[in-house]
This record gives C-alpha cells, sequence and structure tokens, in this order.
C-alpha cells in the first residue's frame, strides 16, 4: 500500500490515510486502498476500527483536485461510484468505526467522516463542503449525511455557502461527539475503542445494523428491525456470558464473538 496504513492494537484495527504531501486527498488510488483495507480487516479479531489522518495538519483535505479537474462527465460520475461505494462499504461495515480527524476534514473528508459511526476531532480540525466554490457538488453523500447528521437548514447553509467551521462549531452542530487537543485525539480514540471493543461483538454489530437500517424507514417497521436483531443475539455464547456474569455478580467476562 502506498497511501494506507493499517495497525492492529489488541483488538482495535486503526486505519491511517497516509497521503500527508497532499494532505491525505483522496484520489483513485487512496480510495482503492481504503477498499482493499477494508476488505482485509479481520471482522474475528477485530472489534472497532478507528479512521485517521497522517500528519499534523490534516485528516483527508478533499478530494484529489488534480485529478478531478479534468474529468469527463461520464469520468466524473464514475470517479463519484467509485467514492460512495466505499463510503457507503465503510458506513455499512459490520464493526463500528471512529473517525479520529486530526486537522482538515473538507469535501470528500467531511464526506469520508460522516461515513463513521462516531467522529471525535482535535482542536485544529477544520470542517466544511466546498464543492460548489469548485462548480460542483458534493459527490460522496455529503448532501445527504450531512442534511441527516445535523439539520436540513445547518446542511444547506454550510453546503451553499461552502463556509469551513472549526471544531467548536462542529461539536455546537453536533457534527462531532468531542473535541481534544492534538496529543490526545488518537489517545481518545483509541480509549473509546477499547471501551467498545471489551462489549459483546455481536450485540455491538447488531446495534450498528439497526441504528443504521432503521434510520431509512418508518418507526413502526425500524422497531421490527430492532427486535429481529434483539432476538438475534439469544442463544448465543456472549448473551449467556454477559446475563450469567450479571446473575452470579461476575466481574470479569470473555466475550467471543459466538
Ligand atoms: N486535492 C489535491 N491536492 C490538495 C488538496 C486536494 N483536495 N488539498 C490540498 N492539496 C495539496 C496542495 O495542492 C498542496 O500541494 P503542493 O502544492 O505542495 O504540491 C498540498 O496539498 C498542501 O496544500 P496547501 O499548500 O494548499 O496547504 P495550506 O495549509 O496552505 O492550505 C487547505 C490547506 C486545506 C486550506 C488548502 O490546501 C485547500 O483549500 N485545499 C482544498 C480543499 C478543498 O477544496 N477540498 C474539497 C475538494 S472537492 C464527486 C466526487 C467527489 C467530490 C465531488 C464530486 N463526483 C464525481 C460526483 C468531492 C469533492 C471534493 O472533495
Amino acid at each position: 500500500m502506498d497511501f494506507i496504513t493499517y495497525e492492529v492494537e489488541g483488538q482495535v484495527g486503526i486505519i491511517t490515510i497516509n497521503r500527508p504531501k497532499a494532505l491525505n486527498a483522496l484520489n483513485s488510488k487512496v480510495l482503492e486502498e481504503l477498499d482493499a483495507t477494508l476488505e482485509a480487516v479481520d471482522q474475528d479479531a477485530i472489534r472497532c476500527l478507528i479512521l485517521t489522518g497522517a500528519g499534523e495538519k490534516s485528516f483527508v483535505a478533499g478530494a484529489d483536485i488534480g485529478e478531478m479537474s479534468t474529468l469527463t462527465k461520464a469520468e466524473g460520475e464514475a470517479f463519484g461510484k467509485k467514492g460512495n461505494d466505499i463510503f457507503r462499504k465503510l458506513e455499512t461495515f459490520p464493526l463500528p468505526v471512529i473517525a479520529a480527524i486530526n486537522g482538515f476534514a473538507l469535501g470528500g473528508g467531511c464526506e469520508l467522516s460522516m461515513s463513521c459511526d462516531i467522529r471525535i476531532c482535535s482542536d485544529n480540525a477544520v470542517f466544511g463542503q466546498p464543492e460548489v466554490g469548485l462548480g460542483i457538488t458534493p459527490g460522496f453523500g455529503g448532501t445527504q449525511r450531512l442534511a441527516r447528521l445535523v439539520s436540513p437548514g445547518m446542511a444547506k447553509q454550510l453546503i451553499y455557502t461552502a463556509r469551513n467551521i472549526k471544531a467548536d462549531e462542529a461539536y455546537r452542530i453536533g457534527l462531532v461527539n468531542a473535541v481534544y487537543t492534538q496529543e490526545e485525539l488518537l489517545p481518545a480514540a483509541k480509549k473509546m475503542a477499547a471501551g467498545i471493543a471489551k462489549n459483546a461483538p455481536i450485540a455491538v454489530r447488531n446495534c450498528k445494523k439497526a441504528i443504521n437500517e432503521g434510520l431509512q424507514v418508518d418507526m413502526d417497521q425500524a422497531i421490527v428491525i430492532e427486535e429481529k436483531l434483539f432476538g438475534d443475539c439469544f442463544e448465543t455464547h456472549d448473551q449467556k456470558e454477559g446475563m450469567g456474569a450479571f446473575l452470579e455478580k461476575r466481574k470479569e467476562k470473555t466475550f467471543t464473538n459466538n
């Protein structure tokens, strides 16, 4: 891999977009490598992923403007599809994914973070969808995910004005869950990931599925989705272990993902 590093620490996988000279901008190669990295994650051993960017300035400064500048309409659509397919793979990936946003998260970078389950950022982070200033719309799901994550009115304001916002404003509007100093960001992401990893994996994964799928349908259907995923946890080793530990007043629990 030229532009992605993947490290495993215990049960946590850390994916780093590693193209710092271009502020980790997403060209086709980065997207392909991100796709291949996700495909290679050992879903039995790993219980939570962290996605971050290399360097101190940038998470991802967007799709690669140089590469996009000469695209035809058909090529633009194909590039958009490539990104969208990968971002959707991340969004629906069975494991939870924490975006540790360590600087610029512009355009495709903001969109990438919004495909993750949880966003936390450093105090130098900058968010925005600058696309209309470049003569295009957001192309990796920004119009859809930003409107769902914050509010339609706030998403429209940010997208139409192409205005960048800093970490504190991103926190205020609910785009990120927490802001840390640059030094504290990755340790905080790892601590959160470890907190997730200690819980029953089948249950955590079913929660992700229930929340994601339930948000796409009305409440009656959403509750049925939850019922099925709730029922799916029973008769598993981990359900017996979790409830057994409570009943036996036992602190230690061993979840096996079975
Ligand atoms: N693409 C390519 N290179 C980039 C880049 C980007 N998005 N962002 C930064 N770089 C490169 C710079 O060109 C520079 O390279 P060299 O000149 O050193 O070779 C290097 O990174 C350092 O950048 P700067 O020198 O500009 O650094 P500064 O600290 O001065 O400024 C900045 C940082 C983030 C404010 C600035 O670099 C900047 O404004 N970058 C562009 C941010 C941006 O507009 N991002 C949104 C890109 S648009 C679609 C699919 C996808 C999309 C749209 C449609 N379909 C096909 C439907 C997505 C669109 C986008 O993401």
